[in-house]
């Protein structure tokens, strides 16, 4: 008798976009070969949690037929292609998404085992005969690989945490080229100092027709030189601090043909989303709502699955999934505006009016019951910290003020948690690591402020932070920027400090 085995499956979704269609499909996948619920991800694309063997396989094939794949979604290689939603300026937004679906195309590996184990598709190559892997070889990356593009000023898909960003310079509504920033990843070990969590820096900028090249050619890069011996060390920040940005430009200019231009002048306002209506260019509207922590089930009294499929029969856009886990109804027609708003208020759908800034924007990994490396709970502990932090801020006559909270239950970072103002990371059951000092923006990492604590603790440490930040703040300033003005949180980001309380 086998054991009962239940398995995770992530789909690729470059950029985060489909269609009603698509839709529908996965929400009937969620019931047919899953556990009822869909989760969207910080990296724009839905996970199904408790898929029994059995139903791999079923899985796979209906995702296949609505055109959807969970190729190089997870393994060392490049994983799906995230990119600003941005759907107001939309011919800026079809060029990224565009390249977003070209890069992920480009860097896709291309054995038939897939379609051989997974689709049922014959076995197209005898044993002993290799398969051709232009990229990949036989060998791949040493570790995961990610890249994201953002469209300043809008940060949302924390373009600083990928291997490469891409951030588009757009001049008259014309993308330019882009900024190229190299070496983020966020994953780091409790105990292992020598790892720890890096912001991606901007090496130089490339006009658009070679942004995929580009990307291939630092791949590349990474793929022949970053660590194969130490999977801990794997990541292609590690290559750039042993090896140095003077050899990466050197080896870019081999490896690409050409040296990259200087960077050109960008700025970012915020790492969060537009929550509501916003009215795009082309005249149809862009519906932004809140889910929390991405998950879409039907909870008590909240029938959020079941809504979104009734916005489904009826949408002739499309949908997008934010970097934030959040969920945008996009391109919705003057005529059909009203029928989406009157399926909003019906199930009560949160477009950010319902809940806080500070709720709003944020986030949680999945950690306990599915994730085999969580230590602490996350998902299921967001709801209670948000409203026990609400409580605190309302009280402190700060409600209104968008405060970045993200939480973990691990150090792996899968919600980003060192790029928040105030981020959480699961030690042990009720314990955290909490960190301060991030700002709004995504460009600047918090560090350790107290080890292994627990939520009283955390609530006492952050009540007079919140009353002195109510009290001694700038115009316009976030909690992230007081913390660090006033002194309470070091400004040093060195990998060297990192993990010193
Ligand atoms: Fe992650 C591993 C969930 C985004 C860093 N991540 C995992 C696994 C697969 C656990 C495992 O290996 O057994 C988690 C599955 C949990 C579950 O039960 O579903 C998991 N990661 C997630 C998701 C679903 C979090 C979420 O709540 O949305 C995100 C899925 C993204 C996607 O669609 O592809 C997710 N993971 C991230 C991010 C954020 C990002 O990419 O923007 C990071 C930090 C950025 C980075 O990569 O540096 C991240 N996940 C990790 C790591 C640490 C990597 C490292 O360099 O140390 C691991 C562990 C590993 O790879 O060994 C990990
Ligand atoms: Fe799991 Fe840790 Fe990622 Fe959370 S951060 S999903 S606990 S690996």
């Amino acid at each position: 008798l086998e054991p009962l085995y239940m398995f995770m499956v992530r789909l690729r979704l470059p950029g985060g976009v489909l269609t009603p269609q698509q839709w529908l499909g996965l929400d009937e996948v969620a019931d047919e070969c899953a556990n009822h619920t869909l989760r969207l991800t910080t990296r724009q694309t839905f996970q199904f949690h408790g898929v029994f063997k059995n139903k791999l396989r079923p899985l796979i094939q209906k995702v296949n037929k609505l055109g959807i794949d969970s190729r190089g979604a997870c393994g060392d290689v490049n994983r799906n292609v995230v990119s600003n939603v941005n759907p107001h300026e939309s011919q800026v937004h079809a060029e990224i998404h565009r390249l977003s679906a070209e890069i992920s195309q480009r860097l896709m590996w291309r054995s038939s085992a897939y379609a051989e184990i997974w689709l049922g598709e014959e076995c197209v190559h005898r044993v002993g005969e290799e398969e051709e892997e232009p990229f990949y070889s036989y060998y791949y990356l040493p570790r995961k690989f990610k890249i994201a593009l953002a469209v300043p000023p809008e940060n949302d898909c924390d373009v600083f945490a990928n291997d490469i960003g891409l951030i588009a310079i757009v001049e008259s509504g014309e993308i330019r080229g882009f900024n190229i920033s190299v070496g983020g990843g966020l994953g780091t070990t409790y105990g292992e100092p020598e790892t720890y969590p890096r912001l991606g820096r901007v090496a130089g900028f490339v006009p658009p027709d070679q942004a995929a090249d580009a990307c291939e050619a630092i791949t590349a890069i990474q793929r022949d030189f970053g660590s194969r011996t130490n999977r801990s060390h794997a990541r292609f920040k590690y290559t750039l601090d042993d090896y140095g940005m003077d050899w990466f430009h050197e080896k870019f200019a081999e490896y690409r043909g050409e040296s990259m231009e200087d960077a050109r002048p960008y700025h970012f306002d915020n790492n969060g989303d537009r929550f509501g209506w916003v009215e795009g260019e082309n005249g149809n509207s862009h519906l932004t709502l809140m889910i929390q922590s991405g998950r879409i089930a039907d909870f008590d009294g909240y029938s959020l699955r079941t809504a979104l499929r009734e916005i489904a029969r009826v949408h002739i856009g499309e949908f997008r999934i934010t970097c934030n886990q959040n969920l945008v109804i996009a391109n919705v027609t003057p005529d059909q505006k009203q029928r989406i708003q009157a399926l909003v208020d019906q199930y009560g759908l949160d477009d950010g009016s319902r809940s806080s800034p500070m709720k709003r924007n944020a986030m949680s990994c999945v950690a306990f019951p599915t994730c085999g490396l969580a230590m602490a709970e996350s998902e299921r502990y967001l709801p209670e910290l948000t409203r026990k932090l609400d409580a605190m801020m309302e009280e402190a006559g700060i409600a209104d003020t968008q405060i970045n909270v993200r939480v973990t239950g691990c150090p792996n970072g899968c919600a980003r948690p060192y790029v928040a103002e105030i981020g959480l990371t699961g030690k042990a059951l009720g314990k955290y690591n909490l960190y301060l000092g991030g700002d709004t923006k995504g460009e600047r990492m918090n560090r350790l402020y107290r080890e292994n604590i627990d939520e009283e603790t955390i609530l006492s440490i952050l009540k007079p932070m919140f009353e002195r930040f109510a009290a001694e703040r700038e115009d316009g300033e976030g909690f992230g920027d007081f913390l660090v003005r006033s002194g309470i949180v070091d400004a040093d980001r060195s990998p060297r400090v990192f993990h010193e309380a």
